[in-house]
């Protein structure tokens, strides 16, 4: 057991699990470096070599953000041990529609996304409704690592360290009443940085929402951080949600509200087009989207177009520990 719970509610990393610094900054290292196309350092062969070499150079035009040390995660499911999305990828090829529709368009253009000052408002059906600064929600659950697998609804994948605490940890600081059912998310919408908020693609601010047994499950990530260091702007910073089972558009990026109320939010992808994305949005093979098949995937980084696709794995590959929250429900109507 790397982890107990105390009285206070609150998940604690046992003080011998916390990995020294020294050893978190190496890992870090190996992180990037690995990330970013070292696996293939050990490979004989000039092509190998050479790709080698030009991953290493593109890495370190990666600018490095500050570290946040956490520890591994030893929740069920939380440590998937496939191969990485290279740091790159991830950092490249984004959804971000407040910086455009284009996955080159966030790496290019978030870079004005002002993420300090940073608060978040927690608002609605609460015990008492404030706003806080970041740094104090930082404080309120351990950060920890998780490698989790993202996949969005246009049918791609990546494998991803994310760094941050369970959202339950938050939930119970802030203290829902009894009639709070639903957690809503609302995201910056600021048409000073954000050039897509002009462009009128979805009703702004964007928002997500989640079923409070849904927030409250373990696996669900409050996140400040990949790769051993702070948020890049284009992934969110500098706060998120990751929800590992649900098509990547239910974690929102960059939160500047945490809403609790009774009923089911009306959320921004289902209100643009209520026939192809529904509240629940679990990831799903059996069920396509209208428009394509959601049996297979792309995983990012593996191959060219033209290699053999992924099948898709019911609730992402995290059936075993999300599947009894949808007992009983019809999952093709509840899509
Ligand atoms: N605020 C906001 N959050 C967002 C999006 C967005 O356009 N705006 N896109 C979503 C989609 S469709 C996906 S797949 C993931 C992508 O996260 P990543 O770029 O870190 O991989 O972010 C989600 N969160
Ligand atoms: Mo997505």
């Amino acid at each position: 057991m790397l982890i107990r719970t105390h009285q206070d509610g609150f998940i604690h990393p046992l003080s011998s699990d916390i990995t020294p610094p020294d050893a978190y900054a190496t890992r870090r290292q190996l992180l990037r470096q690995w990330s970013a196309g070292a696996a293939a350092a050990g490979l004989a062969g000039w092509s190998q070599r050479e790709a080698f070499a030009q991953g290493t150079s593109a890495a370190s035009k990666l600018a490095a953000l500050p570290a946040l040390p956490a520890t591994q995660s030893s929740l069920q499911g939380a440590m998937t041990v496939e191969k990485l999305t290279s740091l790159r990828d991830a950092t490249t090829y984004n959804n971000y529609y407040e910086f455009g529709t284009e996955k080159s368009y966030p790496a290019l253009q978030a870079h004005t996304l002002k993420t300090s000052p940073w608060s978040i408002e927690v608002e609605g059906l609460v015990k008492k409704p404030t706003r806080f600064n970041l740094e104090d929600v930082m404080k309120w659950g351990a950060m920890q690592e998780r490698i989790y697998r993202l996949r969005c609804v246009e049918g791609w994948s990546m494998v991803i360290p994310w760094i941050g605490y369970s959202l339950s940890d938050l939930i119970k600081h802030v203290e829902p009443l009894p009639s709070a059912k639903y957690v809503e998310f609302v995201t910056q919408a600021d048409p000073q940085t954000m050039p897509g908020i002009r462009g009128g693609y979805l009703d702004w601010p964007y928002t997500e929402g989640l079923r409070m047994d849904e927030a409250m499950h373990p696996l669900t990530l409050l996140t400040f951080g990949m790769y051993g260091e702070v948020l890049p702007k284009q992934n969110g910073a500098p706060v998120r949600l990751v929800v590992p089972w649900k098509y990547g558009f239910k974690s929102g990026k960059s939160i500047v509200k945490i809403r609790f109320v009774e009923k089911q939010p009306v959320v921004s992808w289902a209100k643009a087009a209520p026939q192809e994305y529904g509240f629940y949005s679990n990831v799903n093979p059996s069920v396509d989207h209208p428009r394509w098949s959601q049996a297979s995937e792309r995983r990012i980084g593996e191959g060219g177009l033209l290699d053999k696709k992924r099948k898709t794995q019911m609730f992402n590959g995290y059936e075993a520990q999300v599947g009894s929250l949808y007992a009983g429900m019809d999952l093709v109507k509840n899509f």
